[in-house]
């Protein structure tokens, strides 16, 4: 029996996993979208094959029919129609971030914390991604030892418009945050920001790139370069260096072109096709895992770690010193 899923927002990450969900995904079936742009939604609802369109994310999460839910409408609307899905017992898999405060994640979380089971997964894509999980395979083995430190590159051609310096840490830093609290299973526990010469390509006045020091409860010092106007391609680089040896991501894969003296491999053109196996796993996993009644992607407490230790590399942004992130008692229920 496939899990009939209502989404809420149409726009570009809706569309994509909409469209993921019409083709490619087993035991689930799009039977309602909502949108505040309802023109926008019927459209992509035609597109999707029979689905109701709603103009508001709670008359759709209302809907009896509608199983789960899929949030992909702006980061500042997450936070109440996650809290709607709590409330009416539905699972939901709510876009990053959770919220944008640490404020908001934490009425998430306290709506959550009282229940037996999970309802909420964080659409954290990257911890489906096999090079990430081929990483944490090997750290959990032991094939290098005890983790010491990580450095990691988040590149991106160029930003898309009105992206600012803030977001450079809440929008891309954010995965990286993610992926090395759940690949070392350690919290952050400080954030600094350094700011080198700013590249002559990068729009005024973005602050780009950015090199970001993470340190983790268990000693792991992290570095993240943030650079969104590299101009060559999506480049997503992370190494693990541990006391007996070092596993990285691997390079990307796809054919190598040997030609002219030259040997070279294509460099992806941004996250949807660097990532797109991942986004397809993340959402079959979540299918399979809401029809077993079993939620086990990154929890509402990934979601609030992660806004709270983004909000502090934006404090460390701008005051040019080191952030204490004070994340508040995990609750039970995310042991
Ligand atoms: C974007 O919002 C994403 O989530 C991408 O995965 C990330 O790589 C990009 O930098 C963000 O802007």
């Amino acid at each position: 029996m496939a899990l009939k899923i209502g989404v809420v927002g149409t726009g570009n990450m809706g569309q994509y996993h909409i469209q993921r969900l019409a083709t490619s995904i087993s035991n689930a079936q799009v039977v309602a979208l909502s949108d505040v742009d309802v023109e926008q939604a019927k459209r992509v609802a035609e597109a999707a094959g029979e689905a109701r369109v709603y103009s508001d994310g709670h008359q759709l999460i209302g809907d009896d029919e509608v199983e789960a839910v899929i949030v992909a409408s702006p980061g500042f609307t997450h936070e109440e129609y996650t809290l709607a899905c709590i409330a009416a017992g539905k699972p939901v898999l709510c876009e990053k971030p959770l919220a944008p405060t640490t404020d908001a994640c934490l009425r998430v979380l306290d709506a959550e914390a009282g229940r037996s089971d999970r309802l909420v997964q964080v659409g954290f894509m990257r911890r489906y991604d096999d090079g990430y999980r081929a990483m944490k395979a090997s750290l959990d083995a032991g094939h290098v030892g005890s983790p010491l430190l990580m450095h990691c590159a988040h590149r991106n051609p160029a930003p898309p418009p009105g992206f600012t310096s803030d977001m450079m840490l809440t929008d891309s830093v954010v995965h990286e945050i993610d992926v090395s609290r759940w690949l070392l299973g350690q919290e952050i526990i400080a954030a600094t920001v350094f700011t080198p010469r700013r590249s002559s390509l990068a729009a005024e006045p973005l602050q780009d790139p950015q090199l970001v020091l993470l340190e983790t409860d268990g000693g792991v010092l992290i570095d993240v370069e943030s650079f969104v106007s590299c101009q060559y391609g999506y480049d997503i680089r992370c190494e693990l260096v541990g006391e007996s040896g070092t596993v990285a991501l691997p390079d990307q894969v796809g054919v190598r072109l040997r030609q002219e003296g030259r040997s070279s491999t294509e460099v992806p053109a941004d996250w949807r096709s660097r990532f797109a196996p991942a986004y397809h796993a993340e959402l079959q996993e979540w299918v399979d895992g809401v029809l077993r009644g079993e939620i086990t992607g990154p929890s509402a407490w990934d979601g609030y770690a992660t806004t709270a230790v983004a909000e502090r590399c934006v404090e460390a942004l701008e005051t040019g010193r080191r952030a204490v992130v004070d994340l508040a008692e995990r609750p039970e229920l995310y042991d």
